[in-house]
């Protein structure tokens, strides 16, 4: 599904509205000032495309006139969403590898909804598979979310369960960038609320919690994520920090205890990889001021 192996596309979202606290926006230059991209660009021989986007002020804004509904920061989280959004597709329509670095899980509203809208143009009767490692499920709607928080709902949006009315609210959200909740399936879930349970049953999700993960091994796991989203499909895999242990990894807004461990989070990308059908990934919620 990827027409030009030769870049990479990255993009740095630097937005943490979504979250109760900010930090995360720090997360992307964190990342790059490991020389991890530089490192690529040499050994892999890719050429990496940076596109960097933040809020005029760094993305930590915390504004309360903006708040709508049960939806905090509603204005802000809509506009970076939809800026991202922008950017996953123009770099997935013409075929690049996209990986976002977050910023707040929020952003997943963006990158989702980009990915799917490209690859739904490229591949017209295919629908994006998507993995979702979380310790948390991130299908609240403003409805059932007791916290508000945006960073807890992507889920619901780019699904369609979700539904903003309100002008300058996620109106941008088109037919075209909503997923199919068949090929979606969750990975390391640990901490769900109870109104998430129940919108995960009722619309048949596909969820392997971390009990399952202990139970089967990630391995296991992995050949039953991949084959109910099927071969010859498209996946988009949205990697929060905190579905690892947070032995392994501490600096992240809400760390729960049972996570997997560092070996199981990177046989889970090598076989994302192995699979040969990824074509955009979210690294989310690392907040190096944790
Ligand atoms: N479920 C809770 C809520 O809706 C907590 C969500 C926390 N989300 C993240 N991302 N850290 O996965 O507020
Ligand atoms: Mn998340
Ligand atoms: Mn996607
Ligand atoms: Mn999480």
């Amino acid at each position: 599904f990827l027409a030009n192996r030769s870049h990479l596309a990255v993009i740095a979202a630097k937005f943490s509205c979504g979250a109760p606290r900010s930090g995360a926006e720090k997360g992307p230059e964190a990342i790059m000032k490991t020389g991890l991209f530089k490192e690529i660009e040499e050994k892999a021989k890719l050429t990496v495309i940076l596109d960097e986007l933040c809020h005029p002020n760094h993305g930590s804004i915390v504004l309360s006139d903006s708040d709508v509904g049960n939806m905090k920061n509603a204005r802000e989280v809509s506009e970076a969403a939809k800026r991202i959004s922008n950017s996953v597709y123009q770099q997935a329509r013409i075929g690049h590898f996209v990986l976002t670095l977050g910023g707040d899980h929020s952003i997943g509203i963006g990158t989702v909804s980009g990915t799917t809208k490209a690859l739904r143009e490229r591949f017209p009767s295919r629908d994006l598979g998507v993995i979702w490692i979380d310790a948390h499920a991130d299908i609240n709607t403003p409805d059932t979310s007791l916290s508000g928080r945006l960073h807890g709902m992507p889920v619901a949006f780019v699904s369609g369960i979700a539904k903003s009315a309100q002008k300058g609210k996620f109106d941008w959200l088109e037919k075209d960038h909503m997923i199919n909740l068949h090929k979606f399936v969750y990975i390391g879930l640990r901490d769900v609320d109870e109104a998430e349970w129940e919108i995960i049953e009722r619309y048949g999700i596909k969820a392997f919690s971390m009990e399952d993960v202990t139970k089967y091994g990630v391995n296991k796991i992995m050949d039953l994520a991949l084959d109910h989203i099927g071969s010859e499909t498209p996946i988009h895999a949205s990697y929060d920090i905190d579905s690892l242990d947070p032995e392994w990894a501490p600096s992240t807004g809400f760390p729960v205890c049972s996570g997997l461990s560092l070996d199981e989070g990177l046989l889970i990308a090598r076989r994302l990889h192995e699979s040969g059908n990824l074509v955009a990934l979210d690294l989310v919620e690392i907040n190096p001021e944790i």
